[in-house]
């Protein structure tokens, strides 16, 4: 459930963690096919490693999710992930993309980043993105949960941004299960998996407001038959339709 302490936390440090959103069967469930997703993504010809992201292999990313598996058409669905999406951006959102990034032991961080700022210029006014994360293991800074700097979703340009800011942050504790929900503002990076045998592996649902570009081109990456199976909520979220950015409008008086 989303509560007024969650809209809080997300006004005032930027994030908040929602427990026990998945039950511990579908948790493994959605878990044992990103797994699978994982694999038929590199059949197809899209790498899990991308150079220039991480730092190396031990970071499985998987992109295209949403034709790789109907379950993670559920999630980016979700009611709790639309309803959380619509709070931040004020009903009027687009889903920009939807990846999985598995931190193996040996992973390493990758570059600082806030969300907005990979898709928008600076200055960053206003809470315009959104990531929900579905948190698939426990997840603790040992192995390798997502560090962030609370409160970095004031800052509105790069100056504002500590030149130190690695050293500040701090990781996402969650319990398998959980949502993480972050605004796109906040500051953050992937942590490092320091353990021997522990994976960790995070689903990543980034909505924005509808008149950013998305980050994936979900014309090109869902199949005919994927496509087949949304509903018309969906294919106005993952701009399918014929009319990309066509709304009434109210002009004043
Ligand atoms: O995996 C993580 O903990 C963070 C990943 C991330 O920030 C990204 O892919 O943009």
């Amino acid at each position: 459930m989303f509560t007024e302490a969650h809209k809080r936390s997300l006004d005032e440090h930027g994030y908040c963690v929602i427990e026990d959103v998945l039950g511990p069967s579908k948790t493994a469930d959605v878990r044992s096919r990103l797994v699978k997703a994982a694999a038929e993504s590199e059949r197809r010809g899209i790498s899990t490693y991308i150079e220039g992201l991480d730092p190396n292999p031990n970071n499985v990313r998987v992109f295209n999710l949403l034709d790789l598996d109907p379950v993670f058409i559920e999630l980016i669905s979700h009611p709790l992930a639309l309803e959380v999406a619509r709070h931040v951006l004020d009903d009027d959102f687009v889903i920009s993309n939807f990846t999985a990034n598995i931190a193996k032991p040996g992973s390493d961080s990758m570059f600082v980043h806030s969300d907005l700022a990979l898709v928008l210029p600076e200055p960053w006014h206003a809470p315009w993105s959104l990531n929900v994360i579905w948190c698939l293991d426990d997840v603790r800074g040992e192995n390798g949960a997502t560090l962030f700097l609370p409160g970095s979703h004031r800052f509105e340009c790069m100056e504002d941004v500590p030149a130190d800011i690695a050293e500040k942050m701090i990781p996402f504790e969650a319990k398998a299960g959980s949502v993480v929900a972050m605004e796109g503002r906040l500051w953050h990076t992937s942590g490092a998996n320091r353990t021997q045998d522990e994976e960790r592996g995070l689903l990543f649902g980034y909505y924005s407001r509808s008149f950013i570009r998305p980050q994936w081109n979900f014309n090109v990456g869902l199949s005919d038959v994927t496509k087949a199976t949304l509903s018309p909520e969906l294919h106005e979220l993952l701009g399918l339709e014929l009319a990309a950015n066509l709304k009434p409008f109210e002009g004043p008086g």
